[in-house]
């Protein structure tokens, strides 16, 4: 079955691309199967073995495929959609998707606030707070690397805690911090060699980093995190309204 066209003006890699998509859209191709080979795929289309490659290595880049060494190349679990509309917690977002959430702790020390995260948390730059770095996995695989910064004075003792699980949950049992608003951003970066090795992917590789900023009921600011998502596990989505000026 050789159904792309060889004059038309999309380059051959990017037809076999669409072909792909389309079997995964309509559910030809599920999470976990096993897309043909090269070689089939060669056949099939009548195109070069790069062409081919290029259009499984730029599916891969995007998330939809994965290749696993000596097994083959895998259509990939659907990302994680997460929409942007209510404060929540990484374990709220993963149980509601029913997900297991997870987290190692990589590091959990107090430090002085510096100028970023001093100026994020409005306090000075010398002010004492507590760090917390931590890979959050849903299902045992890495999704995201935090890095959390709280102001000492407001979680005393927060280091003898158990860490591995919610820190929203802590901060409200234990510290009677009800968080109440946020503001967050989200801007693309790619993954450090350091960052890689955590996440589990290659250097270079797309992220999402998204800053917040929350405040608990009384207007204090109580949070300062970085969390760097990996491109090829989420996707984050957003309800709008739209206003026409002078209406
Ligand atoms: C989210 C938040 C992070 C917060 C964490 C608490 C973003 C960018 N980050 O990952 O600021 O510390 O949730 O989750 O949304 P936890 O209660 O499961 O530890």
């Amino acid at each position: 079955m050789n159904n792309v066209s060889k004059p038309a003006p999309v380059p051959l890699y990017y037809q076999i691309m669409s072909r792909l998509l389309e079997m995964i859209d309509t559910g030809q191709l599920k999470a976990g199967d096993r897309v043909p080979s090269e070689r089939e795929l060669t056949e099939q289309y009548g195109v070069s073995r790069m062409t081919v490659r290029q259009a499984l290595r730029e599916l891969e880049a995007q998330g939809y495929l994965e290749r696993v060494q000596g097994k083959g190349t895998f259509v990939s679990i659907p990302k994680v959609e997460q929409p942007l509309l209510s404060l929540t917690s990484f374990t709220e977002d993963m149980r509601r998707r029913g997900l297991t959430p997870g987290s190692v702790l990589i590091s959990a020390q107090v430090v002085p606030a510096g100028r970023r995260c001093g100026q994020a948390l409005g306090v000075s730059e010398t002010e004492p707070v507590v760090r917390l770095e931590r890979l959050r996995l849903a299902g045992g695989q890495p999704m995201a690397l935090e890095v959390t910064h709280l102001p000492a004075h407001l979680c005393p003792g927060i280091l003898d805690d158990d860490l591995t699980g919610s820190l929203y949950k802590i901060l409200a049992e234990r510290y009677g911090i009800a968080l109440a608003s946020a503001t967050q951003s989200l801007e693309a970066v790619s993954a450090t060699g350091p960052e890689a090795k955590l996440l589990g992917v290659r250097e270079g590789a797309p992220l999402l980093l998204m800053e917040r900023t929350s405040r608990d009921r009384e207007g204090r600011v109580v949070e300062y995190a970085r969390s760097l998502y990996r491109g090829d596990r989420y996707r984050f989505s957003t309800e709008m309204l739209r206003q026409v000026e002078g209406e």
